[in-house]
């Protein structure tokens, strides 16, 4: 018998999508190299920003897609704020523009968007949009995307360190008997799970301030592409990798 076609996509095939099981529960994304893409080009650096943009989307579907259940984007550190002004504004509008055209399909994918930063420093503006998307994807159920912005984890640290200090210098508290799981109530991460897998792109192999505590136990994925390039299929190399990986313990973990 003469076969005319062959499965154009076997299970082994680097474009297939990851293994249902064992999925990780929390990905979170260092999206970096949106400068280098745009100087690459001949472009501004906004135009880079703008296109890590589209970026942003196609990575959220494919974790939606998986069945992740968070995913963080780290958008904007406490460090960023030395950019060129004209930068920072750019980038402090870049939360509108994702949202009013996205919006309504996260809310249709039942995508809960959230933040973990600080307020403070913020444009109103940013701030509005933020909270008109939280709002109004509350009571959604899917997959958490949460966003990164103006967040950084030696200030995290430093601040859950001093609210515990303060409550013991109060008499409300016994330092001895302080947990782990009670220190990470502390932090701005409260309530989401620890990172399971961590991707950063454009060939850095740095933590740079981002989820210091909660990445003790991670997954580390590096990409040599920049973000504004990164698609479905490197989402999904990452999670196999990760499979990979962890399958070993399987039982054990
Ligand atoms: C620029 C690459 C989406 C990284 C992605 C304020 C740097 C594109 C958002 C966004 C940024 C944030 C909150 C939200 C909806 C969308 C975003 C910033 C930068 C910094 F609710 N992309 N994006 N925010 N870039």
């Amino acid at each position: 018998m003469v076969r005319i076609w062959k499965k154009s996509k076997p299970e082994s095939d680097a474009a297939s999508i990851p293994d249902p099981h064992n999925v990780p529960k929390h990905v979170a994304v260092i999206m970096d190299g949106n400068g280098r893409w745009a100087k690459q080009r001949g472009l501004p650096r906004i135009a880079g920003h703008h296109a890590g943009m589209k970026a942003v989307k196609r990575v959220t579907i494919a974790a939606d897609h998986i069945g992740v259940k968070a995913l963080t984007m780290y958008a904007f550190s406490t460090e960023n704020w030395t950019r060129p002004q004209e930068e920072v504004d750019y980038l402090m509008k870049l939360p509108q523009e994702f949202l009013a055209i996205e919006l309504q399909e996260l809310i249709e994918k039942n995508v809960q968007v959230r933040m973990t930063g600080w307020r403070e420093g913020l444009p109103a503006h940013t701030l509005a949009a933020l909270d008109q998307a939280e709002a109004d994807t509350r009571h959604n159920t899917g997959l958490i995307l949460n966003f990164a912005l103006n967040y950084g984890s030696r200030r995290e640290i430093l601040e859950a360190v001093k609210t515990l200090a303060r409550e013991t210098a109060d008499g409300q508290r016994d330092i001895d008997a302080l947990t782990e799981e009670e220190f990470a109530r502390k932090l701005l991460t409260s309530g989401l799970p620890d990172p399971d897998l961590m991707i950063r792109t454009s060939g850095e192999l740095r933590l740079s301030n981002f989820m210091l505590w909660q990445s003790a136990y991670t997954e580390f994925w590096f990409s040599n592409r920049y973000w504004p390039e990164f698609g479905e299929a490197d989402f999904y190399e990452a999670v196999k990798e990760y499979q990979r990986r962890t399958r070993r313990y399987g039982g054990l973990k």
